[in-house]
């Protein structure tokens, strides 16, 4: 088992994806009240509620520009040459409302939680720029997805070096495996907690009979730690 398999299952991921899923869950958020434990300054600790008129955010010059999906995330936009599919995830902190009243700064990729949906053909070369716009170093994991070199598969310290603030790193590999699998941040627990991580989506080339669906809806739980040590918030699709 590749090493990164066991630091990445070791990140308790807070969250799970289901694939083919034909049915929509609205889209809300449920809270805990009891989260907080007590002793604790909620001010202190987890994503802080943004008071007040959100920020403006604004796209990363060069980002892979965004659609939106009918199962509520938002789809990356492929630049495509030939047989190979090119998409820029950018790192970055904006603001991401989980219910109304309650947003937050989180950490996304091309300013949506989850980060972007990447969908690719069975065969395809993908290419994925990933820039690091935040004040702190991180990685890309391209979890399950294998067949590539090692190099590509995003673990810090294993594979590759940290891509520092302001640094760039090009993932690539060819998606032999249809499926749903996930990328995401690969540095520490409460980076991927902050909304970084979103789907990839490897359409069969040859679909059997039962891969020819009408609809392919990626579902994504989040957690979310709100003033506090623990998840104590759960939003469907962001
Ligand atoms: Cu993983």
């Amino acid at each position: 088992m590749p090493k990164s398999r066991l630091r990445c299952a070791s990140l308790a991921l807070p969250l799970v994806l289901l694939a083919l899923v034909l049915t929509l869950v609205p889209l809300r958020a449920l809270a805990d009240a009891d989260a907080v434990p007590a002793g604790v300054d909620p001010t202190t600790v987890g994503l802080q509620p943004i008071r007040g008129p959100l920020p403006l955010a604004t796209p990363a010059p060069g980002e892979s520009r965004l659609t939106q999906r009918e199962d509520g995330t938002s789809q990356a936009v492929a630049r495509t040459a030939g047989r190979t599919s090119a998409f820029v995830l950018v790192a970055r902190e904006a603001p991401w409302t989980l219910r109304p009243g309650l947003a937050v700064m989180a950490k996304t990729y091309n300013g949506v939680v989850p980060g972007p949906t990447l969908v690719v053909r069975q065969g395809e070369r993908v290419v994925i720029d990933f820039r690091n716009a935040m004040s702190v170093p991180d990685t890309l994991h391209l979890h399950g997805i294998h067949g590539g070199p090692d190099s590509m598969d995003g673990v810090a310290g294993i594979s590759q070096a940290m891509v520092e603030p302001g640094g760039r790193f090009r993932y690539a590999f060819t998606a032999n495996q249809p499926g749903t699998f996930i990328y995401h941040s690969h540095d520490n627990e409460q980076m991927v907690n902050s909304g970084l991580y979103g789907a990839i989506v490897v359409l069969p080339a040859h679909p059997r009979p039962e891969e020819r669906v009408q609809r392919d809806d990626v579902e994504m739980l989040s957690s979310w730690s709100i003033q506090s040590l623990t998840e104590n918030t759960f939003t469907i699709n962001g």
